[in-house]
């Protein structure tokens, strides 16, 4: 029932039940007999968070009184996931509280998944910066994650028809008991307009902008309580509303419906979430988003570096570092340079020079679709000033390109600030380099691929700048929380302490090969396999089979990413089982799928829409079903990925090599003990060097050989031609073998890979991964040997905890140290 070996204390379980009582009564007007299992989780979290007010009140007024540096995260997205377990985990109260339920007869687990998901991301990026708060708080680096408090998180995901559909996503619903709303933190944000150009008394010139529009961004904060309870900083993210003092005058002149409009119009701003996390698509609301975000935690930032420091500006580069994940709030240069010019009266020298002080930017993904530009017509329209500030950031960096580089117009035109190319637009990765001291990919590859590719003028200006910071994830939620069986094996073997120092971890080296311990890893492999066969068959109505090889491929659904592939060896799989001979000593399989496409990428939806149709005619097949089975778990978010990833044996990375920036699931799965089949791509290459090649399955091209088709040419039809399970899988995803009703309906996905020139180079990688798979299937018959590599690869894992991530950005990147113990070692 519990979960440690330690009972827990009667006293405690009385203790804490008082505290939920109290809150039943006194927080919801409600009795034990009355009450709903949304009414325990919900007091259970304010139990909580009365237990995590302390340090979070304390820590927030130590860092606003202390005069060391502050780190802002300013995020577009944080994928938060649940936070009751996590937080019941840092303040050390899981086992009280599940005591507690199991003494009151009542099953946490029921309560627990009462809580709807802060699902403020689309994938990566956004799971990165929830990862990154978590480490920040643990280490004890002050900082505040600065975002948008979405109406609608990321959608929810729905199989109708065996397609995807998209629906509403209502976190807030039954209110959110982890947020205060500070509306004493209100700033104005102001659009559209003109700006006047005029001289002061002494002949300086000024510029005033008058905003044709404003509205106003409220501060709503969440703790992010630091594990072990030393320490905890706050997520801060900002809700629109509307300003009266523009609709004011409509609503004097009685024009009340239409001022009421106004409203509705200036609260939408911060309603949803775009799903998108590929193709930039240009609309004007998310770039609203953009400019709104980033103009608020600026002038929160001036507030509270003001209150301190008054206006000694040149103080901010010693006291405010501030982190752009990605170019989403790359407005943030042109912001700040107005408020220091136009606002405080900095000359423009000074301000130029406190910009590049506090800044830097992370890049997240080379793919030039999702590359964020803007056009300079929708500047004028709605951020004139800051299109002005941008030209003259512009004049002075191309003047110096000028000096250092002599009559290189070329260079001058590719590095510009404005794409000149068609219609004028502003380069948002730009605009964030310039203004950054350093800019950093996300994992080796990535940033020597940067260095040579997008940013190689910048490179070879301004050696030094870009810099790597391979991404990592919290192993508090990654393995403590999602994995609790593995977690207290783990520390019934080597002690605590691996939770806030990954390394320590490598004591399990020797344990690889004793049997006994072999043994109790491997049943609770077992065990999560049943718990996620069990979920299939509850609520999704599938059957699965524990005791076969479970091969996840979780994470968005994108051709780079390369679902496809899979699912042609699924095909391959299937059609060798259709054949008697090869149904003798097969390695029986279960394939798990689940990932969101964007809600306007066609090939993307298409792509789930295969893998759905596939799996119908695998799952009946007699002569499949035992041994190959295909699931796709539906609505993949932080909670799911919970439940699949400590079951995982197999986990696919097989984008593209030189596609994937960095990947963190590939972390997250090694973390639990999955063996990585994989491209050389991102950070699996540094998963490798870490545990080893001879722990995990290579295949593919690499980034270069890549590269060198792109120069030397890639004919698909050559190797259709040449390799007949290919052809044979290929003709029935364009015949309608999967579709009978509609024998065209996969055939967009056919060509995408043959005609087109298929820019991910699926074709090309497919002979070697299918190899790569009979590799697999013969390891996995050596059970034994699967388990040690299994075990060798979670005791190797250490370097990609985000405590290490995040201590190189502290180090290198931001000049701050944490405070708590573990970040003094
Ligand atoms: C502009 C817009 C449509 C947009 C583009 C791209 C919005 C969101 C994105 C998401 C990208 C930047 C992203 O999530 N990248 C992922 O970042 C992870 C964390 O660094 C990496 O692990 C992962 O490889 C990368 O794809």
């Amino acid at each position: 029932v519990t979960d440690g070996w330690d009972p827990v204390a009667q006293n405690d379980i009385d203790a804490f039940k008082r505290r939920l009582f109290s809150h039943l009564k006194h927080s919801r007007a409600k009795n034990p007999e009355t009450a709903t299992s949304n009414d325990w989780y919900q007091v259970t979290a304010l139990a909580v968070r009365d237990m995590l007010v302390e340090t979070w009140m304390d820590s927030v007024r130590a860092a606003a009184h202390a005069d060391s540096k502050q780190v802002y995260y300013l995020s577009l997205e944080f994928l938060m996931g649940r936070s009751l377990e996590s937080n019941l985990l840092a303040v050390g109260m899981w086992d009280v509280c599940l005591a507690t339920f199991a003494d009151m007869g009542l099953d946490f687990g029921g309560i627990k998944t009462e809580e709807p998901e802060a699902a403020l991301g689309n994938g990566g990026l956004g799971r990165l910066a929830a990862c990154f708060m978590d480490s920040m708080a643990t280490l004890g680096i002050a900082g505040v994650g600065y975002g948008i408090h979405y109406h609608h998180g990321m959608f929810r995901q729905e199989i109708r028809d065996g397609q995807q559909i998209e629906l509403p996503e209502n976190w807030l619903t039954h209110g959110n008991p982890w947020e205060f709303e500070r509306p004493e933190y209100t700033h104005p944000i102001r659009f559209g307009g003109w700006v006047e150009q005029g001289q002061d008394a002494l002949g300086r010139p000024f510029f005033r902008w008058h905003p044709a529009e404003e509205l106003m961004a409220v501060a709503v904060d969440m703790a992010v309580p630091g594990y072990g309870g030393f320490s905890a900083n706050s997520i801060r993210l900002w809700a629109a509303r509307a300003s009266h003092g523009f609709d004011l005058v409509q609503f004097n002149k009685g024009e009340y419906l239409d001022a009421v409009r106004a409203e509705v119009d200036s609260e939408s701003l911060s309603r949803v979430l775009y799903p998108n996390d590929s193709t930039q698509q240009g609309r004007i609301l998310r770039f609203k988003q953009e400019y709104f975000f980033s103009s608020a935690s600026l002038q929160d930032i001036l507030r509270r570096f003001r209150r301190e420091q008054d206006d000694d500006f040149d103080l901010m580069p010693q006291k405010v570092a501030i982190q752009l994940n990605d170019t989403h709030p790359a407005i943030a240069v042109a912001e700040l340079m107005r408020l220091l010019l136009d606002e405080h009266h900095c000359p423009w020298a000074d301000a130029w020079t406190i910009c590049k002080g506090v800044f830097s930017y992370t890049n997240h993904t080379l793919l030039p679709e999702a590359l964020e530009t803007w056009p300079v017509a929708v500047f004028e329209a709605l951020l004139p000033r800051h299109l002005q500030i941008i030209y003259d950031i512009n004049a002075v960096f191309l003047a110096e390109i000028r000096q250092l580089r002599p009559g290189d117009d070329d260079l001058v035109r590719r590095m510009s600030l404005i794409d000149e190319s068609g219609e004028r637009r502003v380069r948002m990765s730009h605009l964030a380099v310039v203004g950054s001291h350093h800019v950093n990919g996300v994992a080796n590859l990535h940033t020597e691929l940067m260095k040579n590719g997008i940013f190689a003028d910048f490179e070879q200006l301004y050696p030094g700048k870009i810099v790597n910071k391979t991404n990592g994830i919290t192993p508090r939620r990654w393995l403590n929380q999602a994995n609790r069986p593995l977690a207290r094996l783990i520390t019934h073997s080597i002690g605590d302490g691996w939770q806030t120092n990954l390394d320590r971890l490598r004591a399990l080296l020797p344990l690889a090969d004793d049997s006994a311990f072999r043994d109790e890893f491997l049943s609770i492999k077992q065990a999560n396999k049943r718990r996620l066969a069990l979920f299939a068959s509850r609520s999704l109505g599938a059957v699965i089979h524990p005791d076969s090889l479970f091969d996840v491929q979780i994470k968005r659904i994108h051709e780079y990413k390369r679902q496809i592939l899979n699912v042609l060896h699924v095909i391959t799989r299937y059609n060798r089982l259709c054949q008697r001979q090869f149904r003798q000593n097969v390695v029986p399989r279960t394939v798990v799928f689940a990932g969101k496409a964007a809600p306007g990428y066609v090939l993307a939806k298409l792509t789930i829409r295969l893998i759905l149709a596939v799996a119908d005619v695998v799952n009946r097949d007699p002569r499949s079903r035992d041994a190959l089975r295909v699931l796709f778990v539906p609505n993949y978010d932080v909670s799911t990925a919970e439940l699949i990833i400590p079951a995982a044996e197999l986990s696919q990375q097989i984008s593209t090599a030189g596609t994937e920036a960095s990947g963190t699931g590939n972390m997250k799965l090694a973390l639990n003990g999955a063996l990585t089949i994989g491209t050389r791509d991102g950070a699996t290459i540094e998963i490798a060097e870490e545990v080893g090649e001879e722990n995990l399955f290579f295949f593919g091209l690499s980034a270069d050989q890549v590269a060198a088709t792109v120069r030397d040419g890639y004919d698909p039809w050559a190797i259709y031609r040449d390799n007949h399970e290919l052809a044979e899988a290929l003709e029935m995803v364009r015949n309608g073998a999967f579709s009978p009703g509609e024998p065209d309906a996969f055939k967009p996905l056919f060509d995408s890979l043959t005609s087109g020139g298929d820019r991910y180079r699926v074709l090309a990688d497919y002979g070697d991964y299918i190899a790569c798979q009979d590799r697999v299937d013969a390891a996995y018959l050596q059970q034994g040997d699967w388990t040690r590599k299994a075990i060798l690869t979670v005791a190797r894992m250490g370097k990609f905890s985000a405590d290490a991530t995040i201590l190189d950005y502290a180090r290198e990147i931001w000049d701050v140290h944490g405070t708590s113990p573990y970040a003094l070692g």
